[in-house]
């Protein structure tokens, strides 16, 4: 216990000295963890190093702790914490990470006493392992060397792994905690890995079909610019990756105009690839955990594969390959209230894939995804990936070590191992889900029309509204009917209730401070109409301030 108390008050007069708390009002633990203005970080950031030595006691593993503010304007910054097996911290946590992050400096310790207390941290001498990463966001090493300093001063190891994707750091993290098992916990080990197995799936033809191995990449300045450069260069031409967006560090350029974020959310082509026709382009985000796709027509028409397309494009063909096997395994999609609605009735009409549908976040998607055998969780920005429980991969490579495969079913369970190779399971990694996209279209022969061409989006819109306090409104039924303000969804449903295929939700967002106004109809013209009707009933009833519904 002296030992405890001698640590407490280091941790007090570092804080003190060096990050004392200077917002006076709380911070909210978001849909990703904290997220504001890097401005007002500093004292965050140091208290999360400390919370995750803490955590790190508990769970006798390594833990992570990744600087982004993935997808929000340059000024911003954030921290994600990332749990031993690659989830996003454990929520009965996040009461922990918001009482840390918003007590005054002087009453700090009683709250770690509290963590060791109620947590049973019996041992405080050790050195955890605390893995942490930033983005390249100019605020983010500051930011880092608070998270180190708090690391420091609670007696944990910190491994700094400098500029990563934050897919990247939940990689090292699962490579530690399984003792390598999952791979090298080195970035040489992750481009080896995603590289060897796409190139295994691939062989020599590079082409096939309408499929050509060329790609158009935005990098949204961010990065997953600053990444893609190595992948290129093992790639070795198997795929061309053309990069756009790529100025890096301190050009204010980051999300801006460009990036999975603005594609998705404006429904537009981003500023600077080419805008020829039919290209298949890509766009990943702020911290390269989100993926789209896009093309323009001969018209310059706009068309966008999202996180819906991608799931969808996934899901269909695992279970090709899961019959082609033989393997007897449940495959299941785990999608958010934002799943177009055609994007649903495809996966369980079409595909006959069984879809769960839980909030926002990639927090609640991970959890849901691992009770399947293969688990396919996407969010319509194009954060997702797929799960394989340890039974499903080992019954898999089991069943290729069997001599009573037919050639196909042999082929097909080698494909599917080395699939499995090509996805970064430990969360949504933009990275590796273009490595599986380019794998699936190149055996499929597509080019990204034919992709298109599996089913037809509703049109959807997605509007901000900005109100005094976003809390007032709360949520239930994965996040699609408003309990608060009062009267709220009886307004929203006299609406929707005019438009055909009308579908709508409003929820607060956990990585910005506004509200979200989510809309879907038969046509463009009803979904716009539908979109501005609600967002005026929301910003009259959840206290709406500046200008009146802003549109996208
Ligand atoms: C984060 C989460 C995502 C979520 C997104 C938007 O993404 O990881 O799961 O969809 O925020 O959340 P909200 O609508 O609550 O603002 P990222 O890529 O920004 O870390």
């Amino acid at each position: 216990m002296a030992n405890n108390n001698n640590r407490c008050r280091t941790v007090y007069a570092f804080a003190r000295e060096m990050y004392p708390k200077t917002v006076k009002g709380d911070i909210a633990y978001g849909t990703a963890g904290f997220r504001t203005r890097a401005i007002d970080l500093d004292y965050v950031m140091y208290r999360m190093g400390l919370l995750a030595v803490l955590r790190a006691r508990v769970k006798r593993a390594v833990i992570g702790v990744m600087i982004t503010a993935s997808h929000n304007p340059e000024p911003d910054n954030g921290v994600k914490l990332v749990d031993p097996m690659g989830e996003m911290l454990e929520q009965s946590w996040e009461k922990w990470a918001t009482k840390i992050a918003n007590v005054t400096d002087d009453k700090l310790e009683h709250v770690i006493n509290d963590i060791i207390k109620e947590c049973g941290i019996e041992n405080m001498n050790d050195r955890p392992e605390i893995v942490v990463g930033k983005d390249t966001r100019p605020s983010s090493p500051s930011l880092a060397k608070a998270v180190i300093d708090g690391v420091l001063a609670m007696g944990g190891k910190p491994i700094d792994y400098g500029i990563v994707t934050t897919p990247q750091l939940h990689y090292f993290v699962v490579c530690k905690n399984t003792h390598r098992a999952y791979g090298e916990p080195t970035e040489e080990g992750y481009y080896r890995k995603l590289i060897t197995a796409f190139k295994k799936v691939r062989g020599n033809e590079f082409n096939n079909g309408n499929y050509t191995n060329s790609i158009m990449y935005d990098g949204a300045n961010g990065v997953g610019a600053k990444k893609v450069k190595y992948l290129k260069e093992g790639l070795a031409g198997s795929l061309n990756i053309a990069m756009y967006n790529d100025e890096i560090i301190g050009s204010g350029k980051l999300n801006y105009l460009c990036g999975a974020d603005f594609v998705k959310s404006q429904q537009k082509f981003p500023t600077g690839l080419p805008q020829t026709p039919n290209l298949r382009c890509c766009s990943v985000d702020g911290d390269a955990d989100r993926l789209v796709y896009y093309y323009l027509d001969e018209n310059k028409k706009f068309h966008l594969m999202d996180g819906d397309k991608i799931a969808t494009l996934i899901a269909g063909y695992l279970k090709e390959i899961l019959e082609k096997t033989g393997l007897k395994l449940n495959l299941g999609l785990v999608q958010t209230a934002y799943a177009n609605g055609a994007s649903t009735d495809y996966i369980t009409k079409e595909l006959k894939v069984p879809v769960a549908c839980v909030a926002t976040g990639v927090k609640h998607l991970h959890h849901k995804a691992v009770e399947y055998d293969i688990g396919v969780y996407f969010e319509a920005n194009g954060h997702g990936t797929v799960v394989f429980k340890q039974s499903a991969k080992d019954k898999i490579k089991n069943t290729y070590q069997t001599n009573n495969l037919s050639p196909e079913q042999k082929d097909a369970t080698l494909r599917l191992i080395n699939i499995i190779d090509i996805i970064n399971e430990t969360v949504g990694d933009a990275i590796s889900d273009m490595l599986l996209v380019e794998t699936i279209l190149h055996d499929k022969g597509w080019d990204i029309r034919q992709w298109e061409a599996a089913y037809t989006d509703l049109p959807n819109k997605l509007l901000k509204v900005t109100v005094q306090d976003r809390t007032v409104v709360t949520t239930t039924d994965a996040e699609r009917k408003c309990v608060t303000p009062k009267g709220l969804q009886e307004e929203i449903d006299r609406i929707v209730s005019k438009y055909p295929k009308g579908r709508c939700f409003v929820r607060p967002s956990g990585t910005e401070d506004v509200l979200r106004v989510y809309t879907e109809a038969a046509t463009k013209e009803e979904c716009d109409k539908l979109g501005i009707e609600v967002a005026k009933v929301v910003y009259d009833l959840a206290g709406g301030i500046g200008n009146p519904p802003l549109v996208e």
